[in-house]
């Protein structure tokens, strides 16, 4: 028997809203221990012992010669690309979060959206060198949602066309492609350590790579140009990670494993959960790729299921679980590329059907194994109880 949903005026399932993107975060107690020993040790910025120590084991994690810690991946972003010497246009995807296209933007450097391949979410190479224009610097890919691009194809475009290689790895920290760390695939890979991030600490992120000179580049923009105390050998900005993050990065990362197993308890709840349900599908991931298991999205196939991706975020809403419809309508459909590359979605058809099917779903250390469940049976209701009237948007126009 179908429950009375509260888009029906049914009691919500949660008392608490149950968010997309709840902080993992696993040793409170030790996370303020550590935290003490940096307010008493009268260093709280400037490439302080924390940050050293939390570099080395981004580094070594990503299996890269050096990282540069950021105060957040958007700055860790247009710092590689300024050190890349990205110009003109850059090919990226619409299909991933606005700040990957404003970090070019912001630069006057031109986002050309490719479209993306609808297994992965990630860069459809086809796409990427059908864009590339006499102007081309250079291509960013976005290991979105954890799924890392395809790295052997873009390199092969990027190697043939002189193009530089850099990849948004804001959610793919921990990921692995073929044996291969995110972090050791593009010229740079930037992190981001949002509180909604696999690994966060507050705010943060970082910038790696394997080459020594961009490094160099990267570290002295990061700091305002500063080659020793008063010798400024470059135009910079301020971008230093400070103490405090560190220090959350590093208690942070002594967790990972458990992160990791937490969420990949949480993904496999979901697919059992929504197991053959009509026209509601997981994003699976690909055995051959270590994950985070970070993100949990579904998509709607509104003609099967019965109901659009938007009216099953409204039903979810009104059960107080607060899915997120990441990353509709796509960046081209946002300012301000939606009035300077108007017609940029013609050639974005994969982008713009994931923009109108896609959800994430809660998932992470801050939703038990029972309010998963919880989602899912709010889901298998949902679509029940649309199939049985067959209008697709009937709660949502009623
Ligand atoms: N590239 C990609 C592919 C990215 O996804 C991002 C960031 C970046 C680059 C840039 O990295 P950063 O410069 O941010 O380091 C959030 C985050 O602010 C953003 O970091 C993240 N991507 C993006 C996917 O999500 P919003 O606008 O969705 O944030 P908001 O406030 O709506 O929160 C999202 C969800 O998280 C909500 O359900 C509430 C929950 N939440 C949020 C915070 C801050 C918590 O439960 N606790 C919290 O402390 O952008």
């Amino acid at each position: 028997m179908t429950r009375r949903l509260a888009i029906d005026g049914g009691m919500p399932l949660f008392d608490e809203p149950r968010h997309v993107g709840g902080p993992n975060i696993v040793d409170i107690p030790a996370v303020l221990e550590r935290i003490e020993g940096v307010l008493r040790s009268g260093w709280l910025s400037n490439r302080g012992p924390e940050v050293q120590a939390f570099e080395a084991r981004v580094a070594d994690l990503a299996g890269v010669a050096h990282c540069i810690a950021v105060t957040n991946g958007t700055i860790g972003l247009e710092i590689a690309i300024r050190a890349l010497g990205m110009t003109g246009e850059v090919i990226v995807p619409s299909w991933t979060f606005v700040a990957t296209a404003h970090a070019l933007q912001w630069q006057q450097i031109t986002p050309v959206f490719a479209d993306v391949d609808p297994s992965t979410h990630t860069l459809d190479p086809v796409s990427v060198e059908r864009m590339i224009t006499p102007r081309t610097t250079g291509i960013i890919g976005t290991h979105l949602f954890g799924r890392p691009c395809d790295d052997d194809a873009l390199r092969d475009i990027a190697d043939r066309h002189g193009l530089s290689l850099m990849y948004d790895a804001a959610h793919a920290f921990g990921v692995a492609r073929g044996g291969r760390p995110v972090g050791s695939l593009g010229d740079a890979e930037v992190f981001s350590f949002h509180a909604t991030k696999f690994l966060n600490t507050f705010e943060g992120g970082a910038v790696v790579t394997d080459d020594d000179d961009l490094a160099h580049r990267i570290r002295l923009m990061t700091n305002f140009g500063f080659e020793g105390k008063d010798n400024v050998t470059y135009v910079g900005t301020n971008g230093k990670m400070n103490e405090v993050c560190a220090a959350m990065g590093l208690v942070q990362l002594d967790s990972i494993e458990q992160t990791v197993a937490a969420n990949y308890e949480r993904y496999l709840a979901y697919e059992r959960g929504l197991a053959g349900l009509p026209g509601v599908h997981l994003l699976p991931y690909d055995d051959d790729a270590r994950s985070n298991f970070q993100y949990v999205i579904a998509e709607v196939d509104d003609a099967v299921a019965g109901l659009t991706r938007d009216a099953l975020v409204a039903t979810l809403e009104a059960e107080n679980v607060l899915a997120r419809r990441y990353f509709h309508p796509g960046a081209h459909r946002m300012e301000p590329y939606r009035s300077l590359q108007p017609h940029a979605g013609l050639l974005l058809p994969e982008t713009e059907r994931l923009a109108a099917a896609t959800l994430a779903l809660p998932t992470g250390l801050t939703m038990s194994l029972s309010d998963v469940d919880g989602v899912c049976s709010i889901v298998a209701d949902a679509v029940s109880a649309h199939r049985a009237i067959g209008r697709p948007d009937a709660r949502l126009t009623a």
